[in-house]
């Protein structure tokens, strides 16, 4: 049978390794893809499309997915797509401000352990604390692609579209790139208007595809390739990093900085608002505060 392109872009992400790049590995060892977005808008079914697209066997649900609305995955698991790449599921969030990301910025620094249960939390000090846990056993060796996975049903109100600009804006500082937005439900929504909304938040790779699931993964070519173009940008991104001189240890503890302001000044105004509703004679809402930058 007479090789398909598709099948050499396959065997390029099958054979990507760090070492051959630009400058060699640079301390690295591992591409880490970190998933993260809204309940229910299909991590863990673009998990599945991965391994189904680059294995040869059946479809396998092995990250589990919910039904319809979300709120399944609780733990953070990783998954080995290749020698090379490891694809990271991740809890939805319900939003995207402050109160929520904090945990994120760590996980995308690199400063939370994989395959743990890792209650979420809010706590400044609590924070702090595994942030000094990490330094037990420092993470240099994993490079960070941060993917923001959205379903294009949904569609973003004004105050999302702003908690979501910032959280990309906070993924770049962290990460040093910022991340590749990845549209499901292609056929079930307005998916070029939610393109030009990732756009203008600067957002420069979005792809836009129909995750294969449980219900329907029959093969089509249209749904291979957009699978394959994911992975595929992911790469020419780590390819882009990798061209220049990089000290993993540097980045570590300038990341380590921007998230210690981050979590102080969040702490700080957390404390703010809690003073100000109390005597106002509300109860604080932890929810009701909104997101802001780390700079
Ligand atoms: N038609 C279609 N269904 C999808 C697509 N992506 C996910 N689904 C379905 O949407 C539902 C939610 O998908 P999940 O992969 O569980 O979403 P998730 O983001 O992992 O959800 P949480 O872990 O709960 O946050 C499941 O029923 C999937 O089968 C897609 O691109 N197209
Ligand atoms: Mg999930």
């Amino acid at each position: 049978m007479a090789e398909r392109p598709e099948d050499h872009v396959r065997d390029h992400i099958l054979q990507f390794s760090l070492g051959k790049c630009a400058l060699g590995s640079q301390g690295y060892n591992r591409v880490l893809l970190q998933l993260f977005g809204y309940m229910g808008h299909g991590k863990s079914s673009l998990i599945n499309s991965c391994k189904y697209v680059l294995g040869d066997g059946d479809y396998k649900r092995r990250a589990k997915t919910s039904r319809s609305h979300g709120g399944v995955t609780l733990n953070r698991k990783a998954y080995r797509l290749t020698r090379t790449i490891t694809i990271v599921d991740n809890r939805g969030c319900s939003r995207f401000n402050a109160f929520e990301t904090g945990e994120i910025y760590a996980q995308l620094g690199n400063f939370l352990p994989l395959n743990e249960t890792v209650e979420w939390t809010n706590d400044f000090e609590t924070m702090i604390s595994r942030l000094e846990d990490s330094e037990m056993d420092p993470n240099f060796t994993d490079l960070t692609v941060p993917i923001f996975v959205y379903s294009v049903k949904k569609g973003l109100s004004d105050g999302e579209k702003k908690e979501t600009k910032e959280f990309i804006e906070n993924c770049r500082l962290m990460t040093g790139v910022y991340p590749i937005v990845v549209l499901t439900h292609k056929t079930s929504g307005d998916s070029t208007k939610a393109e030009n909304d990732f756009k203008l938040m600067g957002v420069e790779q979005i792809i836009k595809l129909e995750n294969y699931t449980k219900r329907d993964h029959h093969k089509t070519p249209e749904r291979h390739k957009a699978v394959l173009k994911f992975l595929y940008c992911a790469l020419e991104d780590v390819k882009f990093q990798m061209k220049y001189p990089r000290n993993p240890r540097k980045e570590r503890i300038e990341r380590k900085k921007f998230l210690i302001k981050f979590l102080h000044d969040r702490d700080i105004k957390e404390r703010e608002d809690r003073r100000r509703l109390t005597r106002h004679g509300h109860i604080a809402d932890k929810s009701a505060g909104t997101g802001y930058p780390l700079k």
